[in-house]
């Protein structure tokens, strides 16, 4: 079972390089991380789990985050409109996104960032993704809003990318041009 103990933290090289494709179809090691991965995030939204085994709650998780180098994440939460997202995918690509920004008005938090770092993080307001699910099968959709910003968020650790490296450091809260702030659940 994953815990607190395995997530690295920010300092950790790992969480800034670029993450190596999975060769697919995944092995069952793979396979198994995966899972794992995306066992550790719903147990951190289960109260009774999460307050035995000192969980921090997250919606989504990166490989990088447990020092696994290779493009696999996973996500659990449900967005404003009820509409659930739980899946674990292998390598995850945007494919296409909109002009249009969007953001978390209270700014991100990170599993690897035991500290808060205020301001805006800039996100595209749609994205479509395409990738390889747990159950093998190649897929592509589209998100918009809350959706959109965890799976950008996650997606940037694949590639070394921390959130606060979006923050503008002159203008944190200055909402970006083109944008409408995300309604959060
Ligand atoms: C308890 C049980 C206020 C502050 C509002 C909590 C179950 C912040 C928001 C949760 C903020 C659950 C979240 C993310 C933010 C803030 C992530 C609470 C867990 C809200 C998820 C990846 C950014 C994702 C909306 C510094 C660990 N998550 N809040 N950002 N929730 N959660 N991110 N922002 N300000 N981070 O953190 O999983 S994308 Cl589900
Ligand atoms: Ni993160």
């Amino acid at each position: 079972m994953i815990t607190m103990d395995d997530i690295v933290r920010e300092g950790a090289p790992v969480l800034r390089e670029k993450a190596e494709e999975v060769n697919l179809p995944a092995s069952n090691d793979d396979n198994e991380t995966l899972q794992e991965m995306l066992q550790f995030i719903k147990n951190s939204q289960d109260d009774e789990i999460a307050k035995k085994y000192n969980l921090r709650p997250g919606v989504g998780l990166a490989a990088p985050q447990i020092g696994i180098s290779k493009r696999m994440l996973a996500v659990h939460f449900t967005d404003f409109n009820e509409k659930e997202y739980s899946m674990g995918l292998f390598n995850p690509r945007i494919v296409s996104h909109s002009v249009e920004k969007t953001y978390l008005q209270n700014g991100e938090g990170c599993l690897s960032v035991d500290r808060d770092v205020p301001g805006i993080v800039p996100r595209y307001a749609r994205i479509t993704i395409q990738a390889t699910n747990l159950d093998g099968e190649q897929v592509k959709f589209r998100l918009k809003g809350y959706a959109a910003i965890v799976l950008q968020h996650e997606i940037d650790h694949l590639d070394g990318i921390m959130f606060y490296d979006h923050i503008d450091e002159q203008q944190p809260f200055q909402p970006p041009e083109n944008s409408t702030a995300a309604e959060e659940m």
